[in-house]
């Protein structure tokens, strides 16, 4: 029997996973499936418990500093750490919160990400060598999860501009699509398939080029955690959580508007664009206020979470497209 230690923070499963809970009310899931979950309490039916029985060594993570960059002022407390690498969202590796034991199955060296569709020269650069040619730098941002929790978390990256420089994309290039790594030998939520894997998100030339668009590798004065979406991960802290892809192994340039997975599951209720705005609700719950991690704080929620002066130009004259869910 799996004992799991329940903080005075968690509450039951089916309500802290509105993000899968769409399948099982669609009924997406055969019935079968979903009756397994649910007397299963949502955690792996047998075919995946060989995942749960060999518990994988920690990944071993390196120290990584870079200078704070202060233009980003997260005007809250930073999310303990502790909190930030054992709350997390990666359904490759389990629709709860706690998949920080099982992500310890995934192999993050060596990495490699394709530079693929309309650039000047499609490549495949190992991780070690992009990294090289980056300058890293320490951003703390708020993140904001559409299912109305929030943390604060010093992140070590670089801005997802200097890639996209180093990719030279074509004039025709006007979207960027991230796939993240399906790997069913790893990954034991990949097994499901009523999920459309590999898990991908998309942004527009113009807010990958928006100085905020930044790819993370490492959070906390060390390299990411597989659980946070190592060893390279997304972060656009103006739009809801899951545009933040994890563990990115393609970077396509394209003229289309990618179908990202959360729209492929529920289009009506994970969009493209995905902006957060406390005044446009959730089909199924308010996003007025949010909850932080570790505190248990609820605070007001931010139109564009907050930062607004760096990205709300880019939207001027979108008004008519459904930007905010
Ligand atoms: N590949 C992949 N990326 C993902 C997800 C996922 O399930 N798989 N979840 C997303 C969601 S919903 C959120 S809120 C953030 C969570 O990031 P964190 O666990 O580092 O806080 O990752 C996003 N990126
Ligand atoms: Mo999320």
């Amino acid at each position: 029997m799996f004992v799991h230690r329940r903080r005075g923070w968690e509450i039951p499963e089916a309500r802290v996973t509105p993000e899968a809970a769409v399948m099982r009310r669609r009924g997406v899931l055969g019935a079968a499936a979903a009756g397994a979950l649910a007397a299963a309490g949502a955690r792996p039916a047998r075919a995946w418990s060989l995942f749960d029985s060999t518990p994988a060594k920690p990944v071993e993570l390196q120290p990584l500093s870079a200078p704070r960059n202060p233009r980003y002022v997260p005007g809250r407390k930073l999310t303990a750490a502790e909190e930030a690498e054992n709350y997390n969202n990666y359904y490759e590796f389990g629709e709860s919160k706690s998949v920080a034991d099982a992500a310890q199955a995934l192999k993050v060296a060596p990495w490699t990400i394709e530079i693929a569709g309309m650039v000047k020269t499609p490549r495949t650069l190992g991780l070690d060598d992009l990294l090289r040619q980056m300058k890293l730098e320490e951003r703390v941002y708020r993140h904001r999860c559409v299912e109305a929790w929030a943390m604060t978390v010093p992140w070590i990256g670089f801005p997802l501009a200097d890639l996209v420089k180093l990719a030279e994309p074509l004039g025709s290039a006007t979207y960027l699509k991230f796939t993240t790594l399906a790997d069913p030998k790893q990954m034991p939520g990949v097994h499901k398939p009523w999920y459309p894997w590999p898990y991908t998100e998309g942004l527009t030339m113009q807010e990958a080029m928006n100085e905020l668009a930044f790819l993370s590798v490492g959070l906390y004065g060390k390299t990411l955690p597989p659980q946070n979406g190592a060893p390279i991960r997304l972060n656009t802290p103006w739009k809801y959580g899951f545009k933040s892809a994890k563990s990115i192994v393609r970077v396509e340039f394209t003229a289309e508007q990618p179908k990202t997975f959360w729209e492929q599951l529920q289009d009506s209720e994970y969009g493209f664009w995905a902006n957060v705005n406390p005044a446009v609700p959730h089909p199924r719950w308010s996003q007025a206020q949010e909850r932080l991690i570790g505190t248990d704080e609820v605070v007001p929620t931010q139109i564009w979470n907050g930062y607004g002066e760096f990205v709300a130009a880019m939207y001027t004259d979108k008004t008519k497209e459904r930007l905010f869910a």
